[in-house]
């Protein structure tokens, strides 16, 4: 059994792991990343794609936005409609401050190649992990594969794997309270060799049910539209996606979506879930594996980096100053963000899908809702403040 030592070891490669070991590594914080999955299957996940102002401006000052500030595409509004009729929230005259449309598998790739540029110990198919010692001041992480076993000791475990990891179920029993919604749709999504025609995000309410526009590229774009909880993506052929999305999304001054060769489709169901506290010991949850948001407010990733934001902190200021009081105040300084960002991302899916058991009286609320939100400069702010990312508190 190889034995290894390190401060911070750090479970799951994706947006919050990366970016936790690239922060700490710039605070001169040791850490040692262990993913399950291959580099290419990381590099190629294709998921979320808006990065909020506050995201893009964290990734920046770590030195990691050179391509981001390069190909991504910066979007001053988003678009609402109802009824084929389109209506701007021009979050850059609401707010003075853009989104970032760049997919979350380029930000992967982009700290994963500095991580490695920088002599990061990233290992990928690492085995089974397991977690021990979790109540004393040296915990470590068991991996095993392939007949061999390795232990890495460390400081600190931060748990970044996601809402399907093993850390947040290593947190010893009663220690943890999960507060959970879902709800009764989910999203079909697509990936599609079509060149936007729209400049801005649409999010339209319709009907039939919701559907988005989205884009990646100047030569992609990502599209959802909802669907049952219980759907089939089998039963979806490209043609049936293409009239389902051209039905919700086309609009009454003649426009609808570019069509195009469908390069991956899928169905992600829909849930908000916290688990509260995002520490016991020396463990630390951060990103999807304390939390789910519905991907309607795209806040997912955005709410990872920014956990980890307070969790580099944290840690450095113990580093450096032996300092622990960051750390013991990380869970808290989280979940205020975390619960704002609930309400925000359970706000939006309530106000634009449809609800299959509403009454008549919640449908005719809901679409009064929407109006309120087209014609009103105060609602339109708080949409836009929420959508654009609230500042990162100093914690
Ligand atoms: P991640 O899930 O990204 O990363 C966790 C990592 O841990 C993974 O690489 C995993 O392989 C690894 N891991 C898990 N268990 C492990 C173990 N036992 N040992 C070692 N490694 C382990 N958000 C949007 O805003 N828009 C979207 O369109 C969107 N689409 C999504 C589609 C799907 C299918 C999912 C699941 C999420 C989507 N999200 C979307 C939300 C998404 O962006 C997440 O919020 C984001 O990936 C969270 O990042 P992490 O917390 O780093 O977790
Ligand atoms: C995406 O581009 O994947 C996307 C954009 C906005 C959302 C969700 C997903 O609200």
């Amino acid at each position: 059994m190889a034995r290894i030592e390190t401060q911070v070891g750090i479970v799951g490669a994706g947006p919050a792991g990366l970016m936790l070991s690239h922060l700490l590594h710039l605070a001169g914080v040791h850490s040692v990343i262990l993913e399950a999955r291959s580099r290419a299957y990381c590099e190629e996940r294709i998921r979320a794609g808006v990065l909020e102002y506050t995201s893009v401006r964290m990734l920046e000052e770590a030195g990691v936005g050179e391509r981001l500030d390069r190909q991504g595409l910066r979007h001053r509004a988003i678009e609402l409609g109802l009824n084929g009729v389109r209506h701007r929230i021009a979050f850059e005259e609401l707010t003075g401050k853009c989104i970032t449309v760049y997919g979350q598998h380029e930000v992967v790739k982009d700290l994963i190649a500095r991580r490695l540029a920088d002599g990061g110990l990233l290992h990928f198919e690492c085995g089974t992990v397991s977690l021990h010692g979790i109540e004393g001041n040296r915990p470590s992480i068991r991996v095993e594969a392939g007949g061999n076993t390795d232990e890495i000791h460390c400081d600190y475990i931060a748990g970044c794997d996601g809402s399907h990891g093993v850390v947040r179920p290593s947190f010893p029993e009663g220690s943890l309270v999960n507060y959970e919604r879902t709800y009764p749709f989910a999203w079909l999504g697509i990936l599609a060799e079509a060149a936007p025609t729209r400049d801005e995000l649409l999010y339209m309410h319709h009907e039939r049910g919701f559907a988005l526009y989205s884009m990646r590229t100047p030569s992609i774009t990502r599209l959802y539209l909802q669907c049952r909880p219980d759907e089939d993506i089998a039963d979806w052929s490209d043609d049936r996606i293409w009239n389902e999305l051209r039905t919700r999304l086309s609009c009454k001054d003649g426009w609808r979506p570019s069509e195009g060769k469908i390069l991956q489709k899928g169905i992600t169901g829909m849930r908000s879930f916290v688990a509260e506290p995002l520490q016991f010991g020396r463990l630390f949850l951060a990103g999807d594996a304390a939390h789910i948001v519905p991907p309607t407010g795209a806040k997912g990733m955005n709410l990872a980096l920014a956990d980890v934001h307070y969790l580099a902190e944290a840690l450095a200021a113990f580093y450096r100053d032996g300092d622990d009081r960051r750390l013991t105040s990380y869970s808290a300084t989280c979940l205020s963000r975390i619960w704002t960002t609930q309400r925000f991302s359970w706000w939006m899916t309530s106000l634009l899908h449809r609800f299959e058991n509403a009454s008549a009286f919640d449908y005719k609320r809901q679409l009064a809702e929407l109006e309120y939100v087209m014609s009103s400069r105060a609602a339109a702010t708080s949409l836009a403040e929420n959508y654009v990312g609230l500042p990162l508190h100093e914690a």
